[in-house]
């Protein structure tokens, strides 16, 4: 067929087309009617709620369609260089209100589902998170993406299409149990399968010499073969016309069989061999930061790599005929270390297939590859095992040892016989395990390594990557991380939301956070502060209702609701924050009348997961049961004191508990969270913090200063003194009572909480826990001090929202634009 002819019978197709679909509600209303008929396939008369959402859902997904459609025309028509971000996780949670927000269109969707007698919250409620991710990493991805629609830069994201997303945690007898995600059962309207766009992915094998135009090249014969599916998720921009793709991979058996008569057993056998090509995208490994070197890990990795790299050369061949270009049109971004393969992928096809040479192949490698870590500790670093290397990726073994040999030569030059520094820095550990070190792997290759805070950043320099700072000084900087109000506020927060562009006199700080300091003039305005307490009063009704139906237990409105929702972990101290509840229950316990009428009354809100294998983090969870038990049933106690474990603490989760938020904690041990942005939500919600100068809390601070706060603890630079005093470092009398009470069995488990207590008792505890427990009962002690004057508590929250600006995921994105990727916009004409 030629092009005329195509083009031809293309104009005729879309000349049927009634332009694009409309939004006024009747339009709506067709189009929902229409879904239920013949997508979901139920008949008119008879469907439910869930049913009346996935026909929702398609509507809204046909109206994303288009604007994908347009935009990756316009991208395809001005080819402007592209950014590709590479993550093995991103945390979405709902589509639904988020896409109908961002398309401009949920009042007319309201409208007209309220005119066919549905409320389109309701219809939200039945759609189930997309959990392709851990915590903070993941949804940092997911907000990033959102700013780069909306900011119309030309960007794709890349990723795994896990058929079973984070493990769902269920709470039996205060013991958290693991259940599986499938959270594809019920389909997924959000994603556009592209069975045409597939990739072969090669694993193990061997390598060998071939002579092509008299010149040696290494071919890699593989061992196994395995078919990565795309699937695309339109992403829209807010204000624009723009949604961009991010591209998940699924694997599925290869498409090249062999060619070899079987017997009935053996063709069986053959059949379901091949299906096991599929575990690859079974399952999102659950433990932030815990390396194990496991092969199906390493598997996933390069899985996904290699997927997006194929596809990412054919889109810059499809319009090239040579790679002079390939640095001036893309970027590729690397989220943490996980998919690091992809610096020694692009390498080996422009080496072995492309036969670019190396120094040519090299030196586009090294233009083109940026990275950001997320990572405080050296422990938390990648390591693979050489032989799982050599075993699973043969050819990109060789290729890392030849960048390691280059590498060393150079430091050779440049430090003499400096062994140790040689052997501090290799991209190869020598040891029990030889293993590859992905960072340092990531840090040779790519031209810029981002921190993601400004305290990180200081760590990187100091401590963490201190040899190569000192070599590269200008290859490192950091972009302060940052989340999108699109979601944390308007999506999640209505009432807010409106609030805001009503005292603000405009919606545009939807897209231009910095309008949000405007509101710093009415922080002491009798009527802002009027409207504001009741928002807060609407969010903490929605989250009562919700913990009376979780749990039973009734909450009291005018209480202070005081959260630390977040993955469980011995930095991040959620146990520092249930020895502080012990305390208070302690002490209500011995107070007269005279001083409970002074108790500020408080809901404690703990939630968060531990990963399957962490026994401590899942012994605090057993302990927030056990104390939970003991205070909510003390009738001596009432009001003055719940305390109340959210189960399955997911995005959606984070979306309801937010809002409804007078106080919340992060209180990690200082120096150990890299950046932290859930306090970020929190402020744009106008929740007041109580934490420790850790991540970016210092750089909040900066914004809204240190008394709109509640700090405690010790900083970043005292904190090594303090470790170095180990068992003589002074613990206060309360924080020995609270621990013995926990260790006597007053919260029954005994033997259970043995361990537990021993973290943080006789030398041993770590993360300073005792060290900082005055100051932290302190720190609470104002904040209760402060939430008695509600005017000035008022104006404090006032003031965290307007001085969240900073912490927009749309300021990390420009900052990433211009200082690491080089990308501009490019605004798809509406
Ligand atoms: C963060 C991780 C992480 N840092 C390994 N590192 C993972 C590491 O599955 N894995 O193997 C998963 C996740 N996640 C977090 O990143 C930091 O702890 C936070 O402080 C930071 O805010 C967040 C985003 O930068």
């Amino acid at each position: 067929e030629s092009l005329g002819d195509h083009r031809a019978k293309a104009e005729k197709m879309f000349g049927l087309m009634d332009g694009f679909l409309k939004n006024d509600p009747v339009s709506l209303q067709k189009d929902i009617v229409y879904h239920v008929e013949y997508t979901v396939a139920r008949s008119r008369f008879s469907f439910d709620d869930f049913e009346a959402y996935q026909a929702l859902s398609h509507s809204v997904r046909d109206r994303l369609i288009e604007r994908w459609h347009d935009t990756h025309q316009y991208f395809k028509k001005k080819d402007p260089k592209r950014l590709y971000f590479l993550s093995l996780e991103f945390l979405m949670g709902c589509s639904l209100s988020n896409s109908v927000i961002n398309l401009g269109i949920r009042d007319q969707y309201v409208d007209a589902l309220g005119q066919l007698g549905f409320e389109f919250e309701v219809l939200a409620e039945q759609e189930g998170d997309a959990a392709l991710g851990n915590g903070g990493l993941a949804r940092l991805s997911a907000c990033q993406m959102d700013s780069l629609a909306t900011l119309d830069f030309p960007a794709w994201g890349y990723g795994l299409r896990y058929q079973y997303g984070l493990f769902r945690q269920i709470i039996v007898d205060g013991f958290q149990h693991e259940q599986p995600d499938y959270w594809l059962n019920f389909g997924n309207p959000w994603e556009i399968e592209r069975v045409q766009v597939s990739y072969a992915v090669k694993f193990y094998g061997t390598v060998e010499e071939e002579v092509s135009n008299g010149s040696n090249y290494k071919v890699w014969i593989p061992g196994e073969t395995v078919e990565a599916v795309a699937y695309d998720n339109p992403i829209p921009g807010y204000g624009t016309r723009n949604a961009i793709n991010l591209r998940l991979w699924a694997a599925k058996p290869s498409g090249q069989y062999d060619l070899e008569s079987y017997n009935t057993g053996d063709y069986i056998n053959a059949v379901v061999n091949r299906q096991k090509a599929e575990i690859i995208s079974n399952v999102l490994y659950p433990d932030d930061r815990s390396y194990q070197g496991k092969e199906l890990r390493l598997k996933q990795q390069y899985f996904f790599v290699s997927a997006s790299i194929q596809d990412i050369i054919r889109r810059f061949k499809d319009v090239h005929d040579n790679f002079d270009e390939f640095t001036e049109k893309i970027a590729l971004q690397i989220n943490d270390t996980h998919p690091s393969l992809a610096i020694i992928e692009v390498m080996r096809v422009l080496f072995d297939e492309e036969h670019l040479g190396w120094d040519k192949a090299w030196d586009i490698v090294c233009k083109i590859f940026s990275f950001t870590t997320h990572t405080v500790q050296p422990e938390g670093l990648e390591k693979i095992p050489v032989d799982l290397m050599g075993s699973l990726l043969p050819r990109h073994l060789q290729i890392i040892y030849d960048i390691n040999y280059k590498f060393m030569e150079e430091l050779k030059k440049k430090f003499g016989q400096d062994y140790s520094r040689h052997a501090r820095m290799s991209i190869v550990e020598e040891g029990a395990v030889k293993s590859i070190r992905m960072a340092n792997l990531s840090i040779v290759c790519c031209h810029k390594v981002n921190g993601v805070s400004r305290v990180h950043f200081e760590l990187l320099k100091t401590r963490v990557f201190k040899d190569f700072y000192d070599l590269w000084p200008l290859k490192f900087q950091y972009k302060t991380n940052g989340v999108t109000q699109r979601r944390w506020i308007v999506v999640s927060n209505p009432s807010l939301c409106a609030v805001i562009s009503k005292w603000l006199g405009t919606e545009a700080w939807v897209r231009n956070i910095d309008l949000l300091a405007g509101l710093r003039d009415y922080a002491s305005d009798a009527d802002l502060q009027q409207e504001w307490r009741m928002v807060k009063k609407i969010n903490k009704m929605r989250l009562a209702e919700y913990i009376e139906t979780l749990s039973g237990v009734k909450v009291s409105l005018d209480a202070m609701f005081d959260v630390q929702i977040k993955r469980i972990h011995e930095y991040k101290r959620q146990l520092l924050n249930v020895l502080g509840i012990i305390h208070r229950y302690d002490c209500i316990k011995s107070m007269n009348e005279s001083d409970r009428r002074k108790v500020v009354p408080r809901v404690c809100i703990i939630g968060g997961k531990a990963a399957p294998g962490y026994e401590i983090a899942k012994k605090i969870i057993k302990l927030c049961h056990a104390v939970a038990e003991k205070v909510n049933n003390d009738p001596g106690v009432g009001d003055l004191l719940k305390l109340i474990f959210i189960p399955d603490y997911n995005v959606s989760v984070a979306e309801l508990v937010i809002p409804g938020s007078d106080l919340s904690q992060h209180v990690s041990t200082a120096g150990h969270e890299a950046s932290g942005t859930g306090s970020m939500k929190f402020l744009m919600n106008g929740c007041l913090l109580l934490a420790t100068a850790d991540g970016s809390t210092v750089e909040i601070i900066e914004e809204i200063g240190a008394d709109n706060m509640f700090l405690l603890g010790a900083r970043v630079s005292e904190v090594p003194a303090l470790r170095d005093q180990g068992a003589s470092v002074r613990v206060p009398l309360q924080f020995v009572r609270v621990v013995r009470m926990v260790r006597d069995g007053y919260f029954g488990f005994k033997d259970y909480f043995e361990s537990l207590c021993d973290t943080v008792e006789n030398g041993k505890d770590f993360y300073l826990l005792g060290a900082d427990f005055a100051s932290y009962l302190e720190a609470q002690a104002a904040a209760d001090l402060a939430f008695v004057n509600q005017e000035k508590w008022t104006r404090m929250s006032i003031l965290s929202t307007s001085g969240s600006g900073r912490f927009s995921s749309d300021r990390t994105i420009e900052e990433y634009a211009e200082q690491t990727w080089g990308i501009e916009p490019c605004k798809c004409p509406f």
